[in-house]
């Protein structure tokens, strides 16, 4: 498995509407549980194919304590909405910035599962929340997008500068080589 490079704000790559996925092969297979590791690692909830440049309508999802109940959406579609939910949302795309958007509070999806299986699904609370945010971003769309533009101006320099810093700071020192007895 592999850890995937996740693109940041303002990176216009992240503004590509993904294509529909049309083979489900081995190398797929891989991508899926590529996505995994790398939302897993970051850490994250969900995670779009998009983020990691890979334009496919492609989204995983975990939103387990435990970090073992894997959600894959292939191609979804919302069929319906109803209900609303104010939620403190943050994206791995705009590290570190937390705000309040308002989505529908459930959904019900139609996708296809990592095999190419379709199924429809009714979602509500965190993960609905989460799908929705993921959809936007198969769709070029980010969350900072439902703000005002003197707020998204802020968090772009914001990022700009925490970038700017991240790259004058020297290396983390190696760690030291472990304690091997004579
Ligand atoms: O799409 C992404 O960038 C992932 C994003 C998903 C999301 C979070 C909150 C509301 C809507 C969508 C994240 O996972 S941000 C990190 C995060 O929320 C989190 C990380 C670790 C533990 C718990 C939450
Ligand atoms: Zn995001």
């Amino acid at each position: 498995m592999a850890l995937l490079t996740i693109l940041e704000y303002p990176d216009p790559r992240l503004r590509t509407r993904a294509e529909p996925v049309t083979v489900f092969d081995e190398a797929f297979g891989r991508l899926v549980d590529d996505m995994f590791e790398t939302m897993y690692a970051a850490p994250g909830i969900g995670l779009a194919a998009t983020q990691v440049n890979v334009h496919q309508r492609l989204i995983v999802i975990d939103i387990s304590e435990e970090r073992n109940e894997r959600h894959v959406f292939v191609n979804p579609e919302i069929l319906g909405k109803s209900g609303t939910a104010v939620t403190e949302e943050g994206c791995l795309s705009v590290p570190g910035i937390f705000d309040e958007v308002q989505r529908a509070s459930r959904v019900r999806v139609r996708a296809r599962d990592r095999h190419g299986i379709e199924f429809e699904q009714d979602l509500e609370g965190i993960l609905a929340v989460c799908l929705q945010h993921e959809i936007d971003h198969l769709d070029g769309k980010l969350f900072v997008d439902y703000l005002s533009d003197l707020k998204r101006e802020r968090i772009r320099k914001k990022l700009d500068k925490d970038r700017k810093a991240r790259a004058a700071a020297p290396a983390a020192p190696a760690p030291l080589p472990a304690r091997v007895p004579l």
